[in-house]
């Protein structure tokens, strides 16, 4: 019994490895793309939302920093290396200011993973802002221990360089104007997580400037906004920061019932959620095949639906990173015409990926923490 059970894991084992490699081929190795039937004609992307991939020509589990997405809420600043310093300031003990040769001098550390903007919402034509790189800097729990936090101190701030105008009680008898830096915050247990560091290269290349050269801060497992790029300070607070990228924007507004009253109740935009995407359909010799990804937890399966038909186990890839997405595919024998392809992601403690029409997706008002299942549509000639 228990070696049939070895067996069985013995060959799941072979097909998801598999599938890593049938994921990464399908695009390449004399295959037939089928394009999807909604996908909408490219738009000239915002100027905020750089590098939007279509997912059709996903063709590797990392992305290259060519292919990689960006977003820039304010200015893109261009940094010198040798005039960049870092500061570690506020509630510590020992303030520190690194220059970028200090921090590359300290202990390496790298991590494989996947970076979601939050407002990446399913849509056909807002599903590639995520990407999936190999990380490598400093541990930030390790600077912050020689800084000597004291006590009292509840938060962290993380400063960009990047600045831009913000206005605050725009209706009320006295607006006010001032220029801001990108910035956002998290608990002292949260900053302190083993995970985080301080990042200098994305998949072995210096970081581009668009995506925080030369230094940015990576929270795995966190949503795209809370890894602070074009990273120059570092603050220990005794009150909780309230920039607006922590309480004005990136907030989710989502109708709740409190014993039966509807009420709106709004939450920051922290960890990444449960989620997956049908990402292409190929065909080699007459076969087809569904690509897609799943990410924001440690998944234990995908399933897939098609038309009406039950949910189906796709083959899942290895998980080579507790952080990085799984591609994920499934053999499909469809008939000449219309049809739907969802999918679902189902996590290691049971949780399921919503559907659309789940009230916490359904009632939230805000497109962000959009994790939804997402249906695209196709037509077989
Ligand atoms: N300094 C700074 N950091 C930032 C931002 C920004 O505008 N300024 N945008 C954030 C958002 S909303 C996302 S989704 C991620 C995107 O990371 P990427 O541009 O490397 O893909 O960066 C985050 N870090
Ligand atoms: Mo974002």
């Amino acid at each position: 019994m228990q070696r049939r059970d070895l067996l069985k894991t013995g060959t799941l084992a072979a097909i998801s490895t598999l599938s890593e490699r049938a994921f990464a081929q399908s695009a390449t190795k004399g295959a037939k793309l089928i394009p999807w039937s909604d996908q909408p004609p490219p738009v000239p992307a915002a100027s905020a939302i750089k590098a939007l991939v279509p997912w059709e020509s996903l063709d590797s589990w990392i992305t290259p920093n060519g292919s990689f997405f960006s977003i820039a809420h304010y200015d893109l600043p261009i940094i010198d290396e040798r005039a960049w310093r870092l500061e570690v300031a506020g509630m510590v003990a020992k303030p520190i200011t690194l220059t970028f040769e200090h921090l590359k001098a300290l202990p390496r550390q790298d991590v494989i993973s996947t970076i979601e903007c939050s407002g990446n919402n399913g849509s056909p034509a807002l599903i590639s802002a995520i990407g999936n790189a190999q990380w490598t800097g400093t541990s930030l729990a390790g600077l912050l221990r020689s800084a000597e936090i004291t006590r009292g101190a509840v938060e962290v701030v993380f400063y960009g360089a990047d600045q831009g105008e913000e206005v605050v009680r725009k209706s009320t008898p006295r607006e006010f104007k001032y220029i801001s830096n990108f910035a956002r915050s998290m608990s002292i247990a949260e900053a302190m997580n083993p995970a985080n560091m301080l990042c200098y290269e994305m998949n072995g290349s210096p970081l581009p400037p668009a995506n925080g050269f030369p230094v940015r801060l990576i929270v795995p497992g966190w949503y795209g906004v809370a890894n602070v790029k074009w990273l120059t300070r570092i603050e220990v607070r005794d009150t909780r920061f309230e920039g607006r990228f922590m309480g004005r924007d990136y907030v989710t507004i989502r109708e709740e019932k409190h014993d039966g009253k509807a009420i709106m109740v709004e939450t920051l935009v922290g960890h990444m959620l449960l989620k997956s995407a049908p990402a292409r359909v190929v065909a080699r010799d007459g076969r087809y095949q569904i690509d897609g990804m799943a990410w924001g937890g440690p998944i234990a399966a995908v399933e897939v639906k098609i038309d009406d038909n039950a949910w189906t186990k796709a083959n899942l890839a290895d998980s080579k990173s507790e952080f990085a997405w799984r591609p994920w595919t499934l053999d499909w024998s469809p008939t000449p015409g219309d049809h739907t392809i969802s999918s679902r992601a189902i996590d290691t403690t049971g949780n399921v990926q919503p559907a659309m029409d789940d009230p916490v997706i359904a009632n939230k008002k805000t497109y962000w923490e959009s994790n939804g299942q997402i249906t695209r549509h196709i037509h077989i000639a």
